[in-house]
């Protein structure tokens, strides 16, 4: 690093005002990459992919590109290669070099000196490609137009190399190579898997367009190419489920610049599945043209149910719970100039974009459903027997809200609660099991640890309507102990009583079992926990190695072996731990609770699209789908048995 700073300072004497700018920028970018790509773990070197692939994406919304390869290359770098019109060459006109040079190495430069030919443009945090190659040990560009093949290479983000062409060719486009600097991403590494699933969405978002993705070192390879778009999506997202209706209905339409695409399908499940997108992004957080389109869907429900005579009683509305069950959707929206929001930066703050999807989604769903009468009987049936278990779930949901804290009432009399009153500083141990629940409730440090233990199995939540899932006891109790409540009206995360709610159950199946119910449960009923990163996995040791006086607690069998290769096998005693009972109180504490010694693993999503995959496949009504998953996924599903 020091040697590097020596070099910039000599160069930098020879250097314009403008090219001080750049290296500044870059610099900064490098003293504190986290706050271009979000982390430096596997998370922000996937990032850099997406940096790069989005703006061929922008290439393919402006209507030039239609194939996109990346391609994991075994020395590590990694090669995105899209046929788009190519990255300009040309002289900028303030910049005074190749526009292909400024791209790489200006801050938020991306598509800015062409603004007039892009409507639309991707790219959650919109830093440009610059940051990927100022956070690259090389980068090296290569771009077809005119009849040429032109070449530059950087170093750190520094061109290395003037703009050079390189040869010739008849074709146009840009490939662009990386190697992510290792000083930088220490020990992470990129996620085929993760990757993969971006760029199958990405296809799905983008009909037509060809996605290919390789891993050299594995071989390992897909290709991704939806002619149908968004329905393929749908059916991709319901494949393990039971649609009511065939094939999906799809909308879309324009006004005011902004471009509306929604499918939508209803299935026999209680579950609402519904992924938003802004310009190709997932507002996780929602946002306007999520708004406009529910009210539409409630609305134009409502008003067809009633022209139809399809309702008993005259007064009677459906609620937007109601519309929604079952429902499977696909928003996409494309808008010149987003504003996002909240705490992720995923929820779309435009305001005129909210009407301008309702009324395209109110008028076209209410001519498919004029035009479509049995689907839309379909459709209103299911609503109706939603309305129907609605008032039943009021009736749980209030008994769950009476007995919860915040309502005066009191707090599960299984709970533990800590003595700190202040949510930032207190966790909660969900506990498998009375006798594991004890041994945590002894061993924990009770200023800021609750303990909840959990009896009997909890409520698959994927094969159960709201009414069931509030009348279940073990889940009455999670919910009146987190104090979130929940129910689309009810559900408040920032009512949460605990920042930390870790899972603790047996490492063995039936603890596995218990660990993806609750997980399950987590996921489709209180999401934006997960986001925002308050559920963990309480990682209790495996085996205890004991010789003479010392003691090991092992993790794995690959750490077993190594200790005992390290104390020498004889007279070694293993003992396996097969449910947290069988540690007392203080070894549960050091092996599992205490925060300086345990290492608990938190629960993130990286993609929402496999998670949800995942979910429906292990805990939903199709056995096929589930044996040919766990098959498939042997690896994975080793300790989950479902
Ligand atoms: C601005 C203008 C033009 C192309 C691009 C940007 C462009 C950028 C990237 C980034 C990755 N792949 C890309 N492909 C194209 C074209 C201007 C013109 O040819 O008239």
């Amino acid at each position: 690093m020091a040697e590097e700073k020596n070099q910039e300072t000599k160069k930098e004497e020879k250097y314009t005002a403008e090219q001080i700018q750049v290296l500044k920028g870059l610099e900064a970018v490098r003293k504190r990459p986290a706050m271009y790509i979000g982390d430096l773990s596997s998370r922000g070197l996937n990032h850099l992919v997406y940096e790069v692939v989005d703006n061929s994406i922008d290439e393919v919304m402006a209507g030039h590109c239609t194939k996109i390869d990346v391609t994991l290359n075994k020395d590590g770098s990694v090669t995105v290669t899209d046929d788009g019109r190519g990255i300009p060459v040309d002289i900028h006109p303030t910049e005074k070099r190749p526009a292909l040079e400024v791209v790489m190495t200006v801050l938020h430069a991306g598509g800015k000196f062409d603004k007039d030919s892009y409507k639309v443009s991707g790219g959650l945090h919109g830093v440009g490609v610059s940051v990927v190659n100022a956070l690259s040990e090389w980068c090296e560009v290569e771009v077809c137009r005119d009849n040429k093949v032109y070449f530059q290479r950087y170093k750190i983000g520094i061109p290395e190399t003037d703009l050079e062409v390189i040869g010739t060719s008849k074709a146009t486009g840009t490939k662009t190579t990386f190697f992510p600097d290792k000083s930088i991403f220490k020990t992470a590494e990129l996620s085929f898997e993760v990757l993969s699933e971006r760029m199958r969405e990405l296809a799905f978002l983008n009909k037509s367009l060809a996605i290919n993705i390789a891993d050299e070192a594995s071989g390992k390879k897909h290709m991704f190419l939806y002619n149908g778009g968004l329905t393929e999506f749908i059916d991709y997202l319901n494949e393990n489920r039971t649609p009511l209706h065939k094939p999906p209905i799809l909308v879309s339409g324009e006004r005011d610049d902004i471009s509306v695409e929604i499918a939508i399908q209803y299935n026999d499940s209680y579950i609402e599945n519904i992924f938003s997108y802004v310009n190709d992004i997932n507002t996780v957080e929602g946002g306007t043209h999520l708004v406009g389109f529910k009210a539409a869907l409630t609305r134009t429900l409502n008003s067809y149910a009633q022209k139809n005579n399809l309702l008993k009683k005259e007064d009677f509305t459906f609620t937007g719970e109601d519309v929604r069950e079952g429902l499977t959707a696909v928003i996409s929206a494309k808008v010149m100039e987003p504003q996002f929001e909240g705490q992720t930066k995923t929820k779309l703050g435009n305001s005129e974009v909210k009407g301008v999807v309702e009324s395209i989604f109110g008028d076209k769903l209410a001519s498919f459903l004029e035009e479509n009468p049995p689907i839309g009987k379909k459709i209103i049936e299911k609503s109706l027997t939603a309305a129907r278990s609605r008032e039943a779930a009021r009736k749980a949901r209030e008994l769950t809200r009476r007995k919860s804290a915040l309502d005066g009432g009191t707090l599960p009399g299984k709970l533990a609660d800590c003595s700190i009153q202040d949510p930032a500083q207190c966790e909660v141990f969900l506990v498998e099991g009375d006798s594991a629940g004890g041994s945590a409730k002894q061993g924990r440090d009770r200023r800021f640890q609750a303990i909840l233990p959990l009896k009997g199995k909890i409520l698959n939540v994927e094969k159960a309507r709201m009414d069931k899932i509030l009348s279940n006891d073990e889940i009455r109790t999670i919910i009146s102990a987190l104090g979130t409540g929940i129910g689309a009206e009810d559900f408040d995360p920032d009512k949460l009583r605990y920042h930390k709610i870790i899972i603790m159950t047996d490492a063995d199946v039936d603890g596995a079992h218990i660990r993806t119910l609750l997980l399950t449960f987590f996921f489709r009923y209180m999401r934006s926990l997960i986001d925002r990163g308050h559920i963990y996995i309480a990682q209790p040791p495996l085996y205890k190695i004991k010789k003479g006086k010392e003691e090991h607690y092992v993790y794995d069998d690959e750490e077993r072996d190594a200790v005992l290769k390290r104390m020498g096998n004889n007279g070694a005693t293993i003992q396996r731990y097969k449910g947290l009972g069988e540690m007392n109180p203080d070894q549960l504490w050091k092996t599992t609770m205490d925060p300086e010694l345990r290492t608990n693993l938190q629960v993130t999503i990286e993609e929402v699209i496999t998670a949800d995959h995942i979910f429906s496949t292990l805990m939903g009504e199709n056995v096929e789908p589930r044996r040919k998953f766990i098959e498939e996924n042997a690896q994975y599903v080793k300790n989950l048995d479902v």
